[in-house]
């Protein structure tokens, strides 16, 4: 008889319980963009807080740092089918972000956030508070890396990974759900992981 040993029966229902239906785990980080990473220094970046057209607030990158900080560690699930358990960041939660901009009730119930490369993705604002996503700075305790989104970029961990947008230039609140870069072009409105919601329709 063949026996799998203690590390294999114990760690493996763990770590099946925490990957949705359809993904494998990976340890290192695969990079996966639209297109050429953008470099933006700090001296240029800023993140603007958007009702529909309007600008209701700008942080310059000083500005930004000085808000408070919360660290995260979660799984991250990528549609393509990778799934990373454990990722560690730091950043400014929306909460702490919308708080600073003085938004005590919120304008819609919809949120694009935006990058600088042009890329753009839709999440419901229920979805980014509570503690539930943040504008991240840091990864495994450095400075975020430009390929992975660096100088920083919006972590949405319970929905699939291209919500997450890289090289995020600020959030807008709009009046109805509008998709974004990947959800104009075929993928899931929602995408969440443990549904399967990979494509439109799913
Ligand atoms: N601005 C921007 N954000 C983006 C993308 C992109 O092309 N541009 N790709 C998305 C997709 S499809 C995925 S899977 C993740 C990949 O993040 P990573 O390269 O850090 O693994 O970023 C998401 N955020
Ligand atoms: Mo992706």
């Amino acid at each position: 008889m063949i026996t799998r040993g203690f590390t294999g029966r114990q760690r493996t229902p763990d770590i099946t319980k925490r990957l949705p239906p359809g993904q494998s785990l990976t340890e290192d980080f695969p990079v996966l963009s639209a297109g050429p990473t953008p470099h933006i220094s700090t001296e240029d970046w800023s993140f603007t807080l958007k009702v529909g057209p309007r600008a209701i607030a700008k942080w310059n990158w000083a500005e930004f740092n000085a808000l408070p900080k919360t660290r995260q560690t979660r799984d991250i699930h990528c549609v393509t089918k990778w799934s990373k358990l454990d990722t560690p960041w730091e950043g400014v939660l929306i909460d702490d972000i919308l708080a600073a901009a003085s938004l005590t009730s919120p304008p819609t119930k919809f949120v694009l956030a935006h990058s600088f490369d042009g890329y753009s993705t839709n999440v419901p604002l229920a979805d980014l508070v509570s503690g539930k996503a943040m504008v991240a700075l840091n990864y495994a305790g450095k400075p975020l890396q430009p390929d992975h989104g660096g100088p920083a970029r919006l972590l949405v961990p319970h929905l699939y990974f291209w919500k997450s947008a890289k090289w995020v230039s600020g959030l807008q609140f709009t009046r109805k759900d509008e998709p974004g870069f990947w959800e104009l072009r075929g993928y899931h409105i929602y995408g969440d992981p443990w549904r399967e919601q990979r494509f439109t329709g799913d």
